[in-house]
């Protein structure tokens, strides 16, 4: 048994590196390759490992001390014949001395080749940004968690153990989503001009916490498509007319998606909880978006397969007026299927809604636009319909969403369904 001085090992072009964590206590038996302390560059956090197996008799630096290749850091008391290959005068190897010795001599070249090469895996494994030491390493490879997902406490963005159980009882509990709502930076904006604060509504703070909870849970893609309203707009004006009825077009546009909904089932179910399938409706409980001084709400009307355009248009309606006047009752907010998002009456051309989960789809309308098309004779003016449909990719594939919105747009143009289903 013998005792040895072991040195940093080359640290390649890092200098003044920071000892961030010490892993071992006097007195303790170590095998060759557990880390003894953790270095942290700008880059990477580096365990530097014992090269040979024995008993830790004094670890030469302190956590905050600045080492560079060279220092030494360890001070062992080898077991067996770990190290009878060094020379005997090399019981305090000096590091210029001990890298010409080592170099000459198979198995401490082979120690310190393990030594460097566990220094590098570190680095490599570490990423360029997760900063942690071996302990939190080896807990978060117990769990199989990984530390990208940890939000890091420590000093320079260092991944602590704390963190760690943190991490796992949000996960436990399912509240590891809630964070989102705390992640606004805290800038004082009258540093450069005059402000005023508004409080935002518990009704509005809902929203942005499930707005916020759904885009960053479900893989949005949002296909759109327009088609000719030309036909509904026409028998709309007709169809008022002769039932001396105001409907808008948001009535007709519901009716007919809660039809081709029927054809695409997928499009109105709910993934369940563990993600194992999907739970297919056999009703579509389609939710209005309505805007209201509070804030966006989203009554549902229920069973709107079954109904006709009037009571559609009778039941958005109320709903918006209830909304408004914050008269709704839980039923109409909960078990929609699949939301429908006007700003019909507003303007724009296109948008990108947000899923209302655990629906799989929205569909966004916008403001109808007149194009000039080639028709049967010659140039012509007619209105589109703009349609935006997000859908949840995990439960959904883009071709059946473009057949879905093409399916729609074929109904919508279908004036002779559509007056069928009118009252
Ligand atoms: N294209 C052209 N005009 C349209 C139209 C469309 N797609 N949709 C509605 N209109 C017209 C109607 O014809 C009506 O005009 P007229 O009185 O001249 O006929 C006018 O717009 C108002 O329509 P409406 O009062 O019937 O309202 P609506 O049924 O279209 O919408 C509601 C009702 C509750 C959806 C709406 O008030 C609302 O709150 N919309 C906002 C939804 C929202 O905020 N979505 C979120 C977006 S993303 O966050």
């Amino acid at each position: 048994m013998k005792n040895q001085v072991f040195y940093i090992p080359d640290l390649g072009e890092a200098e003044d590196v920071e000892v961030i964590e010490i892993c071992v206590k006097i007195g303790e038996s170590v095998n060759s390759e557990d880390p003894i302390i953790v270095l942290e560059s700008d880059k990477a956090a580096m365990e530097i490992p014992s090269p040979v197996a024995g008993k830790v008799l004094a670890v030469k630096v302190s956590i905050g001390d600045t080492v560079n290749s060279g220092t030494p850091f360890l001070e062992i008391e080898a077991d067996g014949d770990e190290l009878n290959s060094q020379p005997d005068d090399s019981s305090e190897l000096e590091p210029g001395k001990e890298i010409e010795k080592v170099v000459t001599q198979n198995k401490s070249k082979q120690l310190n080749q393990n030594f460097s090469v566990q220094v590098s895996q570190v680095n490599q494994s570490s990423g360029s940004s997760i900063y942690a030491g071996p302990a939190v390493r080896k807990l978060a490879r117990e769990f199989s968690i990984d530390l990208a997902l940890v939000s890091p406490s420590g000093p320079k963005g260092r991944v602590l153990k704390e963190d760690l159980h943190l991490f796992v009882q949000q996960r436990l509990s399912g509240k590891e989503n809630q964070k989102f709502q705390f992640t606004q930076p805290d800038i004082d904006y009258s540093k450069w001009g005059s402000v005023e604060e508004i409080k935002l509504s518990k009704s509005q703070k809902t929203s942005l916490t499930n707005l916020h909870t759904s885009w960053i849970n479900i893989p949005h893609v949002t296909q759109h498509d327009e088609c000719d309203f030309s036909l509904l707009m026409e028998l709309r004006k007709q169809l008022n007319k002769k039932h001396k009825l105001k409907i808008s077009p948001l009535a007709f546009i519901a009716k007919v998606t809660s039809q081709v909904l029927l054809e695409f089932p997928l499009l109105n179910s709910s993934l369940s909880k563990d993600l194992d399938h999907a739970v297919l409706k056999n009703y579509v409980n389609l939710g209005i978006a309505v805007d209201t001084p509070e804030g966006l709400i989203v009554p549902n009307i229920k069973n709107a397969q079954d109904k006709s355009i009037a009571e559609i248009s009778v039941e958005i309606a109320n709903l918006a007026q209830a909304a408004k006047n914050r008269k709704l009752q839980i039923k109409d907010l909960k078990g929609a299927s699949f939301t429908i998002s006007s700003l019909g009456a507003i303007g724009g051309k296109f948008f990108t809604p947000i899923i209302n989960p655990p629906e799989v789809g929205i569909l966004g309308v916008s403001k109808t636009f007149e194009k000039v098309i080639t028709g049967k004779n010659g140039f012509e003016s007619r209105s589109f319909l703009p349609l935006s449909l997000s859908y949840d990719h995990r439960a959904i594939n883009g071709v059946y969403a473009v057949e879905f919105t093409s399916q729609l747009a074929q109904a919508i143009m279908d004036i002779k369904m559509i007056e069928k289903v009118f009252k």
